[in-house]
């Protein structure tokens, strides 16, 4: 399959170079610096005695590009943007898979693919989730930082395609499957988020320590407070349940350090607003009290401050 990943960070390079590996013919949309390493050497997947996955990079998509598929696997913020220039440049509308983390991804893209042009932009639009980590080591090479999983959605427009990509990443290595309620497992995937990503970014730890005190307890504070808004919008979790997916996930993922905090390393902007910002309004709407999320935005904002992250 012809595949375009556009966003290709840390994340996006590691399904870049595992569907190129299993027999795509995948383009990478990347920062300028990924771009050289990987035009002059390949991209190399760290500690894999295998050459480099050879493929085309490009740091800002042509117009009339043809493609069946595009990977979006950009940052939150960035999500608009992304789909006026997806939308600006292909040939024709194709399926666009959004992975980005956080809560109403769906709704930014396809406001971005219509000011790009697209008349239809839900017809194309289908969401996923996943917990699959992975660290970029320097421009060109990206670890794989652990385990995880992909839950593709569905979107009646685009019949048989969530089954197709299931054996798409199932065949490139990723455990997989198709949720007939994506926005759920979207929720969900926003409260792990939520419980992991600001404790480990403000305390500079790698996953697998949040199983420790007292970064626990704050990853449980957050969670419970997380799991009350949830349900205040019409999705209510067990809260034994997610504490399960939070550390299941922590565990699975023990080496990595979390995009968060990887964007403060980077002196990059975070995804705080997309993941805790969204809980804390929609909590916040329905009178939920959320003391712990309005203390953890405040201390990641305070550290995107310091760290003098591109607003
Ligand atoms: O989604 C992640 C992230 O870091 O943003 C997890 C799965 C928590 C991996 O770190």
């Amino acid at each position: 399959m012809r595949i375009v990943v556009f966003g290709a960070g840390a994340v996006g390079s590691r399904f870049a170079a595992a569907l190129a590996r299993a027999g795509s013919d995948v383009t990478i949309v990347a920062r300028p610096e990924h771009v050289a390493s990987v035009t002059a050497e390949g991209l190399q997947v760290d500690g894999d005695s295998r050459p480099p996955a050879r493929l085309p990079a490009v740091d800002r998509l042509p117009k009339g590009t043809s493609t069946e598929l595009v990977l979006l696997t950009v940052k939150s913020y960035d999500v608009e943007t992304a789909g006026t220039a997806i939308a600006v440049a292909l040939d024709r509308p194709s399926p666009v898979l959004a992975l980005s983390n956080g809560l109403g991804i769906e709704e930014r893209l396809a406001s971005g693919l219509t000011q790009g042009g697209w008349t239809a932009p839900e017809a194309w639009v289908l969401r996923g989730v996943h917990t699959i980590p992975a660290r970029m080591v320097r421009p060109g090479v990206v670890a794989e930082t652990g385990r995880g999983e992909m839950v593709l959605g569905r979107n009646p427009a685009l019949d048989g395609w969530s089954e197709r990509l299931q054996t798409l990443f199932e065949t490139a290595g990723f455990p997989t499957r198709v949720s007939d309620d994506i926005r759920r497992e979207t929720w969900k995937k926003a409260l792990v988020n939520a419980a992991i990503n600001p404790v480990t970014a403000d305390h500079g730890i790698p996953n697998g320590r949040l199983v420790e005190e007292p970064w626990r307890g704050q990853a449980l504070a957050l969670l419970r407070e997380g799991v009350l808004a949830a349900a205040s919008a019409g999705y209510p979790f067990d809260l034994a349940d997610a504490e399960r997916s939070v550390f299941g996930v922590a565990r699975a993922t023990a080496q990595n350090r979390s995009s968060m905090l990887e964007d403060l390393d980077r002196h990059r902007r975070t995804e705080i607003d997309a993941i805790s910002g969204v809980l804390l309004s929609t909590g916040r709407s329905h009178g939920v009290a959320m003391p712990a999320t309005v203390r953890a935005i405040e201390r990641i904002h305070t550290r995107e401050r310091e760290r003098g992250a591109e607003p």
